[in-house]
């Protein structure tokens, strides 16, 4: 060996020995860090599933879910309606808090009556950090599919954190409707008789596959369950076939609710045939998961925004044993069915009676990913990492709510204050004795008050 073959032999193990992966070939160790699915439904009542106590509804898929994760029966929405409770989710913070407190639409589609709608902004703002944001800011890719009902364009999940936005609009419903064409700039049509629903789970499966080898963030926000309501026809008449053959209902199908109707039986085919498709949804991703070897690496939450339509605009389902729907700030408008799915961590199967809300789902995931806390944006959320491993409670004094709706639904500007640790009415309990629950609203005051600390 020369001197010029004994520098570059030196230089060469010195390479080797400070980047021996690099050198020798080996692979990168995977990352291990967890991947998240957020499955977001839009309208769903929280007794819209089998596992929530639904006896028409099919719902094998999100039943699975809650029997591979832990079902909460006292997780709230922020917000009785779409924007307020969206942003609650991606920025951690209570509506009100940054007058986000209807949801986003022209102020003659709100004005009611002789009220002046409150003011509110018709925008998540770009200041606000969100747990997309957050998550990328950490190497996580992030995929924004569906609803997003959260501002204009330049408000779009693109500008607010999401690498990829498939069908996110300023729209709260599909323009053109659940089958094509869908008068949607950021979804191609698919070919005559696709299923809006069928089509944004096509899209997931891709990301998931063409993402399978990095930590990812897959939003999927249904368009479902909202108006209009239009369903695959073959599921349309499965569900009338099972109606007709309901035993017959006894009491009233509608009940008072103020100057409305509330309804009282879950027997809409359409919807139960919306409902069906969300549910194979579910399916396919928990099925692809499975096939692809990251179900034991990817926490799966699945939330709805508000409470299930009940009191208007067709009325199709029903929250019994919850009072009115979405909407409201009584119960049927703003309890949720929520799961999650800690691949590891949570017990198959368990059940948390522990009252929670939407602005928890941000400072959870950042625990459960191992990235620190962001107490300034998520100010109004807890981490619910104690509840899901069982280890503890969560230290919280109450919830709040605060509605400035003055629309078809509420006839009132509400708030609402939940005291907790206060014991809840055990609503499952109502379902077998038929006790009235109870609610905990009063109406406002103060309906064009910004949140005070
Ligand atoms: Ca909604």
């Amino acid at each position: 060996m020369n001197r010029r073959q004994f520098l570059k032999f030196t230089a060469g193990t010195a390479l080797i020995a400070a980047l021996p992966g690099l050198v020798l070939g080996a692979e990168k160790p995977p990352d291990k860090r967890p991947n998240f699915i957020f499955i977001l439904i839009d309208d769903m009542g929280w007794t819209d599933s089998g596992c929530y106590g639904s006896g028409f509804y099919e719902t094998p898929n999100i039943d699975r879910l809650a029997a591979q994760g832990m079902r909460f029966t006292n997780a709230y929405a922020a917000s009785p309606v779409c924007s307020p409770t969206r942003m609650s989710i991606l920025a951690g913070k209570y509506p009100a808090r940054v007058n986000l407190t209807e949801w986003i639409g022209p102020d003659e589609w709100h004005a009611r009556g002789k009220l002046t709608p409150a003011e509110y902004i018709r925008q998540m703002p770009l200041e606000e950090v969100t747990m997309a944001e957050a998550l990328k800011a950490a190497g996580y890719t992030t995929c924004f599919v569906g609803k997003w009902h959260l501002g204009n364009e330049a408000y779009y999940p693109e500008h607010q954190g999401f690498d990829i936005n498939i069908g996110g609009l300023h729209y709260g419903w599909p323009p053109g409707g659940y089958f094509p064409p869908y008068e949607n700039e950021k979804l191609k049509d698919g070919p005559e008789g696709e299923y809006l629903t069928d089509r944004l789970t096509d899209e997931s499966l891709k990301f998931l596959h063409a993402n399978r080898d990095k930590p990812f963030l897959l939003y999927l926000s249904h368009y479902a369950v909202h108006n209009p309501q239009q369903a695959r026809q073959y599921l349309i008449e499965k569900y009338k076939t099972k109606a007709e053959n309901l035993p017959a209902h006894t009491g009233p199908r509608f009940i008072p609710e103020e100057k409305n109707q509330a309804r009282q039986v879950q027997d809409d085919p359409v919807y139960a045939a919306m409902i069906h498709s969300v549910d194979d949804s579910v399916g396919r991703i928990m099925n692809k998961l499975d096939d692809s070897g990251l179900a034991d690496n990817t926490v799966v939450i699945f939330m709805s925004d508000n409470g299930g339509l009940s009191t208007a605009e067709g009325s199709p389902t029903s929250n019994v044993p919850l009072r009115a729907g979405k909407g409201w700030l009584y119960e049927g408008g703003i309890r949720e069915p929520m799961i999650i799915k800690w691949p590891g961590v949570t017990k198959p199967g368990s059940i948390c009676h522990e009252p929670v809300t939407s602005t928890d789902f941000y400072p959870t995931m950042l625990d459960i990913a191992g990235l620190p806390q962001q107490p300034n944006q998520h100010v109004d959320g807890l981490s619910l990492v104690p509840l899901l491993r069982k280890t503890g409670g969560i230290k919280r004094k109450a919830l709040y709510w605060h509605s400035i709706t003055s629309r078809m639904m509420s006839a009132k500007n509400m708030t609402s204050l939940q005291q907790c640790p206060k014991k809840l009415p055990n609503l499952e309990e109502c379902f077998t004795s038929g006790k009235k629950p109870l609610t905990h609203t009063c109406p406002s005051q103060n309906r064009n008050k910004k949140w005070k600390n």
